[in-house]
């Protein structure tokens, strides 16, 4: 197994140490934190972390305006860059159990892309207020009603990717940079004709640390599938 994991962290102090240590029990995968110069002093912490486990998680620090689009470019391309084989992209916030990294990776065998879906089989989410269920879902169904796409989540943030398919996405020229971003990246892939899978995943709601959903990242959300249309 030759695996990396990216993590997109803004302000996850609390979360990151116990999520990191849970991923580098499986053997094979090692971890790039891509951190938005983050206030509460992650950068910091993932440094700590970097020198500890050297070899196995290294950290990009990136400066000026943040983004979680531009963050996950940045750790994709490092990731290629490195010789992974199987890349995965997750969040900081243990909303993702990394229990399913070894799940997606076997379900990598026959895909391209595979989708940690929490739609799957009805709604699998732990902790969301009902305000954030009925956002997400009626998300899901704008998302796939303008842009004609047919999986259940489609702005989930746990993916594995093969690296033949991510190399040949262009990443570089993606326009959206919030959770918009995940909707285009699985777009263009079905786009290139990448065999798209979702396993079955349950999302837990952060305990610590607070969300970044804004209005500006929801007003991005709605117009990309638009965009996304009417390019194609
Ligand atoms: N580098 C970077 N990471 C970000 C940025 N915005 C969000 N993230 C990370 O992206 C992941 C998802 O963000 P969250 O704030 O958890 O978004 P969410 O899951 O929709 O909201 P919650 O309900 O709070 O969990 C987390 O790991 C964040 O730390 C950003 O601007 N830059
Ligand atoms: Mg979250």
């Amino acid at each position: 197994m030759n695996a990396a994991v990216v993590i997109p962290t803004y302000n996850e102090r609390e979360n990151l140490p116990e999520l990191t240590s849970e991923i580098l029990r499986y053997d094979g995968y090692r971890i790039i934190v891509v951190d938005d110069d983050s206030p509460d002093g992650t950068g910091a912490v993932a440094d700590d972390l970097a020198a500890k486990h050297a070899g196995r998680l290294s950290v990009i620090h990136r400066h000026g305006a943040r983004g979680l689009g531009r963050s996950l470019v940045a750790g994709l391309m490092r990731a290629l860059t490195e010789g992974a084989e199987l890349i995965f992209q997750m969040d900081a916030d243990l909303s993702h159990d990394p229990k399913y990294l070894p799940v997606m990776a076997a379900a990598a065998a026959d895909a391209d892309l595979v989708l940690g879906s929490r739609y799957l089989r009805g709604i699998s989410v732990v902790n969301w207020p009902l305000h954030r269920i009925i956002l997400s879902t009626l998300a899901n169904r704008y998302v796939r009603a303008v842009t004609g796409l047919d999986e259940t989540d489609c702005t989930t943030g746990f993916r594995c990717w093969r690296r033949e398919a991510l190399a040949r996405l262009p990443l570089e020229g993606l326009i959206s940079d919030g959770y918009a971003f995940l909707v285009e990246q699985l777009y263009l892939a079905r786009q290139l004709g990448c065999r798209v899978r979702e396993v079955p995943i349950i999302f837990i709601e952060r305990r610590e640390g607070a969300s970044k959903l804004s209005a500006a990242v929801l007003l991005e959300s709605a117009i990309v599938p638009w965009r996304l249309r009417l390019k194609r």
